[in-house]
């Protein structure tokens, strides 16, 4: 895949570099994207696995979605795209901000990683102040309980309505990257899809990598119409070298 030659020259001159990731950089793991055709709202209506009150109105649903996910995640791998990202931290100040919950970026190797939307392997309390990890796959039980007080337990994820997390730094990240990678998001979900716009704003050349266009597309800079680990694999190729005698 052709590169510009003027997108490696960019990366070589700076210093700081953010990513906002999405489900599609982990589709390639094998991980089902939440829109568009065989997504994973499919089966499943988003109000009621994504909201509070489908929670509170039927909980075992809402596990069992979440149980589904959590048995395919334990069987995936991080993909060429992650790793890439992690062997980045070397060379940038490198920020990746996911919107994912599978923990594939930390899983890669990735050390500079904002979970905006949780991971799903983290289990909070819905009354107590409990919160904890929990890796059983499948759950015996189904909700699972407060090991402290006894009541249902939910996954420690961000629902709509929800504060996202660490939201300060992520958009610190995007006020102060030179360079912004909008990697596998449809871009729809906010705040998380205000934060390229935000980048550019502050001055951040934009690279979208997505096969489909999304609202970001219009003010990048580079796109690449192509999934994630192709477009990083020729992206680092190219960068490899010159990035060791910078
Ligand atoms: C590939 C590929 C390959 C495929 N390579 N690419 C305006 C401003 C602010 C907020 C709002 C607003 N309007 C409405 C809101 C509220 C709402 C919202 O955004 N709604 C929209 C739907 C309109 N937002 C919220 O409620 C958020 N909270 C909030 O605003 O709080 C305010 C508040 C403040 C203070 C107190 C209280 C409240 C929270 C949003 C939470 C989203 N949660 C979910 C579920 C997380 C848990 C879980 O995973 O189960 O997050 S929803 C779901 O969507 C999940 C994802 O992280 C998120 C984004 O999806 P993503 O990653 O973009 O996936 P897809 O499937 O949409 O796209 C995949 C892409 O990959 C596609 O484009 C493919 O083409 C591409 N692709 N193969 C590269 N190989
Ligand atoms: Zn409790």
């Amino acid at each position: 895949m052709a590169i510009p030659d003027s997108l490696v020259a960019k990366m070589l001159e700076s210093r700081k570099i953010g990513v906002l990731t999405g489900a599609g950089i982990s589709a390639e793991s094998g991980v089902p994207t939440f829109r568009g055709r065989g997504g994973l709202w499919a089966g499943y209506p988003v109000e009621k696995v994504a909201t509070v009150e489908g929670f509170d109105e039927n909980p075992e649903l809402v596990w069992r979605f979440y149980d589904e996910r959590r048995q395919n995640l334990a069987k995936v791998k991080p993909n060429k795209a992650h790793y890439i990202l992690a062997e980045l931290e070397k060379y940038y100040d490198f920020w990746v901000i996911t919107q994912n919950i599978d923990g594939l970026h930390t899983l890669a190797g990735s050390k500079n990683v904002v979970e905006l939307h949780g991971n799903i392997w983290n289990v909070k309390c819905t009354i107590c102040s409990y919160r904890g990890m929990n890796r059983e796959v499948p759950l015996s039980k189904i909700p699972p309980q407060c090991p402290n007080c006894g009541a249902i337990l939910r996954p420690d994820v961000v629902w709509f309505g929800e504060p996202i997390h660490d939201s300060e730094k992520a958009f610190e990240i995007a006020k102060s990257s030179e360079l912004f990678f909008v990697i596998g998001t449809s871009a729809q979900v906010y705040p998380a899809a205000s934060l390229p716009f935000i980048a550019k704003d502050y001055g951040a050349v934009i690279v979208e990598i997505n096969p489909e266009p999304t609202p970001v597309s219009v003010i990048a800079e580079y796109v690449f119409r192509a999934p994630a680990t192709q477009t990083l694999e020729s992206l680092f190729q190219k960068l490899q070298e010159p990035l060791q005698t910078r």
